[in-house]
């Protein structure tokens, strides 16, 4: 007892030292929100310290590697973020989402208080080690912060690794493949690339005659992390994918008028492109875990193929594959109340699948996804994933061991084990996405508008408003029905009868300090209208600070 007790405080006294040099600025509060931490750069050194300490505490705790990740996503270059990743690559639970609030807004004074406390509240064993893997983005800031989670986890005598740059879906992907003693996969970035890649051209070999312009892909990398890692991966993709890569980075600002992001909320095409009529082009975020889809037609219209389309996409290729190997496995897809209302109709009336429809934030469809054989879960910005269950793997493996299954139900079950292999399930992942839907279009041999005419998306418009405390505004209904403030749901509810087909709710952003309002209806400029009509109310029934919205147009 007594020897832990010196063990201990050992330990403390580098915790000690080192926070030292890491210190809060006094007063400074921020929250663990739907993306982790993320503001401007210059105020999360001692974050990253913190978040250090705390995913050691979570490796001793679950006895399992976990990760860091540095980055801000599709926020602007001088923005960063931390993130913490679970043992099996997903999100860690709200109770230690509460520990990373808690430790990061003690005062320096009292970090080694806090620290202590969740030590005695989850009964941590200290004397056990710790294994934490680190990775980070392009931004200027990563480099100095993530060496500031490293001293974190040293200075608790946690061990670590550090993977330098990788997408955030690599490092969900490291260290589920750690935790499952390489089940997964290879711990390397090439062993993601070798895992994904072979299970890509497996399927591409079922693509009856591919033609060049059916390989060929522009792609917009927001000038961040995921062009990078797509130039790394090339080489195993054995030509059978050829990507015309933009935003690459060499010049370009992070996410500054390019990236999914700008793309899906400013419906253009991102600059620095040159795109021809027709030609299938995507783009990825800042941190690769999104991806959006686009083209522009003869008459130069934008076309954009969002997270709802690709769900859509995917969902049809693995119903018609189980009724092809005649599995009766039980499928839903999962959207949040950003998806478009076309697509909804479009998967349960015409398609037969069972929707879901959850908060927003990947974790909460992640988990919904998990109930199922097949969960396909699809942020409408193009953040999404497919989960198989085990057993689902395991009825997939039988058929074709079985030497009795005849040829079209062995074919069908290969398929859908490639599908499985290039997916990512820990994480919605560009990279991962981009393969599987590239992989689809040449096995259907279908066109980049033949998938978009599968249904046509409901004009919509997404707009913020700023309110003085956006925490006054509470939802219920997957966040599609505001209880708080008294009043502002019956006026949105008047305002939305005044439109056809329509629909709007409003609802506080777990990564800005904004109110999000969203808007569909049948032509786009009722979408626009209902959409600042509603910010109007949002304005003035929550508090809004600033000037008033203006129309659009
Ligand atoms: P907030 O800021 O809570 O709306 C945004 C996205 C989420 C999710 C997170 C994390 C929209 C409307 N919201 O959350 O879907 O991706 O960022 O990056 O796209
Ligand atoms: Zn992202």
């Amino acid at each position: 007892m007594k020897q832990v007790g010196i063990y201990m405080s050992a330990q403390f006294s580098e915790v000690i030292k080192y926070s030292s040099l890491h210190p809060k600025p006094p007063g400074l509060v921020l929250q663990y929100g739907t993306a982790g931490f993320r503001t401007n750069a210059k105020l999360l050194d001692h974050i990253m310290f913190r978040m250090g300490l705390l995913a050691t505490l979570r490796s001793k705790k679950t006895k399992a590697t976990i990760g860091v990740m540095v980055t801000a996503s599709h926020n602007p270059e001088e923005d960063n973020g931390v993130k913490l990743v679970d043992p099996m690559g997903e999100m860690v639970t709200p109770t230690w989402e509460g520990y990373a609030t808690q430790l990061a807004n003690a005062e320096n004074e009292d970090l080694l208080t806090a620290l202590k406390d969740i030590i005695a509240k989850e009964e941590i064993n200290m004397s056990r080690e710790a294994e934490v893997f680190v990775g980070r983005d392009t931004r200027g800031s990563s480099a100095t912060l993530s060496q500031a989670v490293l001293e974190g986890v040293s200075s608790l005598g946690g061990l670590s690794k550090d993977y330098g740059l990788v997408t955030t879906p690599q490092l969900h992907y490291m260290v589920c493949c750690q935790n499952t003693q390489g089940k997964y996969g290879d711990t390397t970035v090439d062993g993601y690339y070798n895992k994904l890649c072979q299970a890509f051209i497996k399927l591409i070999k079922n693509a009856s005659n591919c033609t060049d312009d059916q390989k060929h892909l522009s792609l917009d990398g927001a000038n961040g992390i995921g062009a990078l890692k797509v130039r790394e991966m090339e080489r195993h993709l054995a030509k059978e994918l050829q990507i015309s890569l933009f935003n690459d980075g060499s010049h370009g600002k992070l996410n500054y008028q390019c990236g999914a992001d700008f793309v899906k909320v400013q419906q253009k095409t991102p600059t620095g492109f040159e795109i021809k009529p027709g030609e299938r082009c995507c783009s990825f975020d800042g941190d690769a875990d999104r991806i959006v889809y686009y083209y522009c037609d003869a008459e130069g219209q934008f076309h954009l193929l969002d997270g709802d389309k690709i769900a859509t996409l995917i969902s049809t290729f693995l119903k018609e594959l189980l009724t092809q190997a005649g599995l009766d496995l039980n499928m839903a897809v999962v959207q949040t109340a950003y998806a478009n209302g076309s697509s909804t109709r479009y998967l349960e009336e015409t398609m037969k699948l069972t929707v879901k429809c959850t908060k927003t934030g990947v974790k909460h469809l992640h988990h919904v996804a998990q109930e199922f054989d097949i969960g396909v879960y699809f942020e409408a910005n193009g953040h999404g994933t497919v989960l198989f269950s085990k057993s689902a793997e395991d009825k997939i493996q039988q058929l074709i061991d079985n030497p009795n299954c005849d040829d079209e139900k062995k074919r069908a079950a290969l398929l859908l084990q490639n599908t499985i292999n290039v997916i990512n399930q820990t994480v919605g992942d560009a990279i991962s996405d981009m393969l599987l839907i590239e992989a689809i279009l040449a096995i259907k041999g279908m066109t980049v508008q033949q998938w978009d005419a599968i249904y046509t998306d409901l004009p919509n418009r997404q707009l913020k408003v700023k309110v003085a405390d956006r925490r006054v505004i509470n939802t219920t209904d997957a966040e599609r029905r505001a209880v708080s403030p008294a009043g502002l749901q019956d006026a949105i509810d008047a305002t939305v009868k005044k439109y056809n087909l329509a629909r709007s709710f409003v609802r506080p952003s777990g990564t800005e300090d904004v109110v999000r309002v969203y808007a569909e209806a049948d032509t786009q400029e009722s979408a626009d209208a209902l959409a600042h009509e509603v910010s109007l109310v949002v304005y003035r029934l929550a508090g809004g600070v600033g000037d008033e919205p203006k129309p659009l147009h």
